[in-house]
This record gives C-alpha cells, structure tokens and sequence, in this order.
C-alpha cells in the first residue's frame, strides 16, 4: 500500500462515514477514521488466519476482564505499518501524538488479572498459537477517578461513546442465554481483532453484548406506555452495563453471577455451535479440539454449563463431567482467603434454577469419591463444593478440572502447602506454577521506543521483540561508561517527558533530576500503599528537623484506583492526598521532595510512568500477592525494585541478583510467626519517629474533612494492622534510606537498573504462554 492510497483510503472514509472531509472532524473522529481504513488492511489477514486454525485444536480464554488499554499504535506497530502511517498522516497535516491519545482505552478490568489477558493475547498472537479470548462487552469500563478536596469520586466511562473502529458485530453468531425458562437474553458478539507481532497471525477476542430478545413492546407503546415499550430491552442490557469495579473482596451480587453466566453460557455454546458445523457426530472429540482457560473463578460456571450443555445433546453425566475435566483448566491469582468466590446457594438457585442440579450432581460425584477414598469427614469442609449454604467456586474449578495453575512460583508453592494442601494431597500432580509475564511490544517496544533502540542497536539485531531472552546479553555492557550514560539519559528523556505531562494534567512541578519513586497498581492494604507514605511523613518531618542536611531530591508518584466500597482503601488515598499538599506546598522542603498521586490511573498512564521510573515499589506484605506485573514492567524499563520477598519479586531477584534491588522485611514464615503474637503499637513505640508520623492521623496535623476517616485509618493500624504495615516500617526505611545514598553515585545506581533490565527476558508473557500452550493446552504454532 502506497501513501497515496492510504490518504485516498482515509479520505474515503471520511466522507463515507461522516459525510465530511477528513480534514474538517475532530481528532476523536479522525482517529476512528483511521482506524477503520488500518481494519481494511487487517480484515484480509484476520479470515486468512481463522482459515489456518481451521479444525485444529485452539485454546480459548475465557475471562471477566481484558484490560486492553489503547489499540492503534499497537495494531500498526504489530502490522509492521507504523512509520508508514506515521508518515502519510504528517504529509496530510495531522498530529499522530494528538491522534493516538484521543483513543479511549479499553478500560474492560480492574487491574494485574486483566492485564494479564491482554498480554497473553498479545502473546498468543505472536507466537501464532491459535488463541481466542471470550469475555463481555461492557458499556461501561472501569471508573474514571477524580480527586475532590483530596477525595476519590467515581464518575463512568462510557469509552463506546464515540464510537470503536476495532470492534466488529458478528449478528450472524447470536447466541440464546437462558438464565431461567422466564429469563432469556441474547448474547450479540462483537469481535475485536488481536493482531501478533509481524502480523502473521490475528486471533479474535470475542466480547458479547447483552440484548433482549423482543427489544421492542408493540402492544405496550400502542397503550402509551412508552418507557414499558423498551423495559425488556433495558433490563437485559443491564446484564453487560458495567465492569463490577472490585478486586479482591467478592460481594454476593446477583447481577455479576449473572454476568459470568452470561459470557461463559454465550461461549460455550459458541463453541459446541461450531464444532457440530464442522460435522461432528458425537463429542467423542471435543476436548481434544478445545482448552478452555478459566481465568480465576468467574468464568468457572463453564464447568456445570458445559456439563448441561452436552447432555442437553444427549451426553450421559459421567461422559459430560469426563469431557469438560478434560476441557478445562483453572488459574488461581490470589492468597486472599476473603477474595475466594463463594456464592449463596438461595441466590444461585433462583438466578440459576436450571443450572444449579448440575452444581449438585458434581457435588454428589465428589462425596462419592471422598467416601471412596476414605477421606475422614472431618476434612469434608476443605473438598465440598456445597457447604454452608455457599457453592465453593473455586473448590469445583479445582475438582473438575485437568489443571490448576498458580501465577508465580511462591504463590504455588503456597497454594500446595497452605490454601488448598488438602487438594493437593488428594491430587499431587494438579497444582502448577506457571509464573505471569508481560509483553515486551507494548511495555518497551512502544512505550520507550528510545530504550527499544539503544537495546536494538547493542545487541545487532531486534530478535528481543520475540525473544526477550536475549537482553541477557547486554549483561556484557553493564561496565562500559558509554553506554551506561546513554541509560541514563534515556532514563531522563523519559522522566522530563513524564514531568511535563504531570504539570499539565497534575498541575504538579516535578524535577527530572530528583529519583522517580513508583508506586502503580490498584489500592489495597496489603499492598501498603500507606507504609510508603509513612516514609514520606517520616521523611518530611526528619527534614523539618534538619532543613540544613543534605537530602536527596525525591519524587514520590502514586497512581491507583480503589474500589467504591472499600473504605479504608478510600481513606488512604485521602491521606496521601493531604500529605501530597503538606509536602509540596512547604517551601522549606519542596525544592527537594515532592509528592504526587496522579489521577485516574490507568494502562494509557502506566505507558507514561513504568519507563519514567527509578524505583519500583512493590511492599506487599510476603504471602498475600500472588505475583504482580507492575513490577516486570518497571524491570524491563531499567528500575530497581524496593520490595518485599513476596510474588514474582522472588523471581525477580533470583534473576537479577538481590543485591541490584532492595529487598527489605519479613518474609512468609516471619509473618506467620509474627501473627501469633503482634501488638502493632510495641512496634509502632520501638520504632523512632514512627509514632509521630501515625499520630499525625489523629493529633491535627492532617485533615479528612470531618469524615473520621483517618481515625478509622488510625485504629485499624493500632489495634490490629494486619498487613503489618508498623512492623516492617524500620526495615523498609532503611532500604529506603539506602536508595537516597546510592543515588549520589549516578553510574553505580543505573547499573543496578541497567542489570535488572538485561535480566528481564524471562518476564516475558511469550515465555508464559508457551508455558501454557505446551504443559496445559497442547496447542500447536500455526505459521
Ligand atoms: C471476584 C471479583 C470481585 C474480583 C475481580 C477482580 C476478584 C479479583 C479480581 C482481580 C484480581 C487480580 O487482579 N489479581 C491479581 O492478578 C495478577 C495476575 O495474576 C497478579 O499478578 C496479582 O498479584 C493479583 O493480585
């Protein structure tokens, strides 16, 4: 395609969709017109690849969330059409940059379990495995977050508003949900393309929309009654309105139980459609054509679903339970006993009366092979999935399926030892690490193309777009000056960038030359947001004492949304809020630390902060995160990491040596035996200076706005402080410290980045998938 043709193209598309010239719409729809001429030069390739997998056995990932983030640079990046485009739109006069960011991101997740979809797909793509995605298509995505007097408000993001050049409508593939036989939607598909690296291979991520079936009441209208006329249709579209903005704490809603059938329903039967197309007389052969990936347990309904589907085609039970065993497989992404999905069996039963026999029949399977194998009954309460009046979600996921998955190699452990060890006796071979990655294309191939180069340009060639492995191999250039300046003035290109994007949407003055201190993922108390704020109290109050010491200059930068409901997490944001507007209105001190909590975090944003960092900060109290993929990025981006024995920051040590990181507190068993006897206020009272930054909460110093909320804040950490935020405070301060140090000799302090970057090949999401697609999916590559 010539550059003539494709502004012939643009223009086209212009006047055909807009009745306007290109040159005469807004950027938000310019951008749509170009997408929709970049999907003419998708589209061919896209049926060429739905050909090639044609018949084969294919993966499919089924999951509550995609946090897609934006699209056009990474379509045309991945098309390898990027500086053609690039070009012919310079040539027509139009500001790429202003382009790409009037995209709204794809906002369909909460956070790293999202994400982590989006990356696979990416990755399933390019490595030409034949991997499809099923999820929903929500009106709304996550909140957009504003801060009010310190405060977070929610509003909705309505990101469909103007339209989306990536989504095609597939009326053809409507499928039928039946909730209840009173309580039928249809599920209308809309099909976005996932273009691979190369552009070789474009698998699909199928999101369904929520429609009635008789989307309009005639009778109703005729009687004037116009808003009944359109109820049916209201009522079932609420079913895909809205991405439930919760991780972690599940609340027994019935609208996300009917969600996750919605999905896991219209896609089951997407599949079993399909495969009796391709003539199949029997489901004698269905798992060996498909690998259903549960990601967590909300698309787990898959598994009593797929079971009355089958005998709905007449499958006897035992074959049914043995086909989708053998189907399935089920990722576990979290240590948090309160984030297990446990629904009310009365709830269940009346949004899903035609499903819930099936949850019992396993159930019965289950008692009869507990009795089988007598296991005493006493340990009955670790296996059932009915009890109490709740339906284990996560029990029948790891009862009936072939393979249950950890994200990284703690979490696993873990899992064996501790969450669910009985299943593991029961079935030692089940449980599996498969350690979480990201994908190098979008988080340094695009969003630090200046990084990208230097590696291109050091190691010869751009194999490490596929192969990411081979950074290793700029381990042999972490002593030469040349090219350690070059880091580092790359890392301050990226910083000054960040900085002016802050003063404009921050309104906050940052200093490229102060270190970035990073900490980027959604707000929670085990992930202790709060214990890096109380460094910064702690730190500014040491300075108030000593104005004339010679301090570092830091800025401390936070992004994070907290769900609506989750008080406390609310609370902490207002309180890194206030301390935010102490520190950098302070005149004494804002010359040498500032602090900021960016608004509305989310992956557009990450894109700006993960190569702009020095520090990345990942606290998590050890034992409560699964992994983490915020910290890989920071990795790849040339960060060093402050954090704990916790996740994939393991790993990331064993790879990149802990003494190029900070790694500080206790580790797992410590805080197992530490819980046994904890008195949060001797560690608060032993530890100088820590009782003046928590009193701050309460004693005046700081403001909530006569909400209580920061003496609620204060109790919690007083009287129980669970994630034990007070009794690390000392040994987090001292790497801390020790960061402020190490950053006066500038070379020594980036080759420690410089390492962690050249040993991040194996935090590739390619090597997860290929993980995946050989051990569970058995999925082959299709060239
Ligand atoms: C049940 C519902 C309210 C719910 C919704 C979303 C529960 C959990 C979630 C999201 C969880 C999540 O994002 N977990 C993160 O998954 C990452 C990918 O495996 C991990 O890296 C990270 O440690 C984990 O917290």
């Amino acid at each position: 395609m010539t550059s003539l043709q494709l502004k012939e193209r643009i223009e086209g598309k212009a006047y055909e969709s807009h009745g306007q010239s290109f040159y005469a719409l807004n950027e938000k729809e310019q951008f749509k017109v170009v997408g929709n001429a970049v999907m003419e030069y998708v589209v061919p390739k896209w049926i060429e690849s739905k050909r090639k997998f044609n018949k084969k056995k294919q993966a499919y990932y089924l999951s509550a969330e995609f946090l897609m983030g934006r699209a056009l640079s990474n379509n045309l990046v991945n098309l390898g059409i990027d500086d053609e485009v690039k070009r012919t739109l310079e040539e027509m006069g139009v500001d790429y940059n202003a382009l790409e960011d009037a995209e709204d991101d794809a906002g369909l997740g909460n956070g790293g379990l999202g994400r982590l979809a989006a990356c696979f797909l990416d990755s399933g793509a390019t490595l030409d495995y034949p991997l499809s995605g099923y999820g929903i298509l929500y009106q709304y995505g996550i909140f957009k977050q504003n801060f009010v007097n310190g405060f977070q408000v929610e509003s909705a993001d309505p990101w469909l508003e103007h339209g989306n050049p990536w989504l095609i409508k597939n009326n053809n593939d409507t499928r039928i949900v039946e909730f209840s036989d009173a309580d039928k939607v249809e599920a209308v598909p809309y099909d976005m393309p996932i273009v691979g690296y190369g552009g070789d291979t474009i698998n699909t991520l199928r999101l369904w929309k929520a429609e009635a079936i008789d989307k309009f009441d005639f009778r109703a209208f005729d009687e004037g009654k116009y808003i009944d006329s359109v109820k049916a249709q209201d009522e079932a579209e609420t079913i895909s309105r809205i991405l439930y903005p919760n991780d972690s704490t599940t609340e027994g809603k019935k609208l996300r139980l009917k969600q996750q059938y919605f999905f896991t329903s219209a896609s089951l039967q997407d599949l079993m459609i399909k495969y009796k197309a391709e003539g199949h007389k029997n489901f004698d052969d269905f798992s060996k054509l498909h690998s259903i990936q549960l990601n967590d347990t909300h698309p787990a309904l898959a598994i009593p679903e797929l079971i009355r589907l089958l005998e709905k085609e007449g499958v006897e039970f035992e074959k049914a339970f043995d086909i989708t065993q053998k189907s399935m497989a089920y990722t576990n992404h979290t240590l948090l006993a309160e984030a297990l999905e446990v629904w009310d069996k009365g709830l269940f039963k009346s949004v899903l009366p035609n499903l819930y026999p099936y949850v019992e029949e396993i159930n019965s399977r289950l008692i009869s092979e507990l009795k089988e194998w007598q296991i005493d009954k006493d340990e009955w309460n670790n296996f059932l999935i009915i009890q109490n009046n709740g339906i284990h979600m996560a029990f029948m996921s790891i009862y009936a399926t072939r393979a249950v998955n950890g994200v990284a190699a703690i979490h696993t452990d873990l899992l064996k030892t501790d969450v669910i060890s009985s299943w593991h006796k029961l079935f030692p071979d089940r449980i599996v690490n498969k350690t979480n990655g990201i994908t190098q294309r979008r988080w340094l191939l695009q969003s630090n193309p200046q990084l990208s180069e230097m590696i291109t340009e050091l190691l010869g060639s751009k194999e490490w777009v596929t192969e990411l492995s081979q950074l290793k191999a700029l381990e042999a250039n972490q002593d030469d000056d040349q090219v350690l300046d070059r880091f580092i003035d790359i890392k301050h290109e990226k910083k000054k960038e960040l900085a002016e994007y802050i003063q404009f949407h921050e309104e906050v003055n940052i200093d490229p030359d102060s270190i970035f201190d990073i900490q980027i993922k959604r707000l929670h108390e085990y992930k202790r947001q709060l214990m890096m704020a109380f460094y910064i109290g702690d730190l500014y109050n040491r300075m108030k004492a000593d104005p004339e010491g010679e301090w570092t200059k830091r800025t401390f930068i936070f992004g994070a949304k907290a769900a609506p409901g989750y008080y406390i997490a609310k609370a902490i944001i207002k309180y890194i809020n206030e301390l935010a507007n102490r520190v950098n209105t302070d005149p004494e001190v804002n010359g040498i630390i500032k602090v900021v909590f960016v608004e509305n975090y989310g992956v557009s944003y990450a894109e700006r902060l993960f190569p702009a960092a020095d520090v990345s900060e990942q606290i998590s109290t050890a034992g409560k995160e699964a992994s983490g993929t915020g910290n890989m990025k920071f990795m790849l981006n040339g960060a060093v990491t402050v954090g704990t024995m916790d996740g994939a920051n393991v790993e990331i040590v064993e790879e990149a040596g802990r003494e190029n990181n900070y790694i500080f507190g206790m580790e797992v068993d410590e805080v197992v035996e530490k819980r046994k006897n904890y008195n949060p206020v001797d560690a608060m009272k032993q530890t100088e200076g820590l009782e003046q930054v928590v009193e701050s909460l309460v004693d005046g110093t700081f403001h909530d706005n006569n909400t209580g909320m920061f003496r609620n804040l204060y109790n919690n950490l007083t009287q129980e402080d669970q994630y034990f935020v007070l009794e690390d405070f000392e040994s987090y301060r001292r790497v801390q410290d020790q960061i402020a140090g190490d950053f006066k000799d500038q070379k020594a302090f980036y080759r420690k980045g410089f390492i962690n970057m050249a040993n991040a090949g194996k935090f590739s999401s390619d090597r997860t998938v290929e993980e995946y697609a050989t051990d569970i999916w058995h999925v082959a590559r299709q060239q």
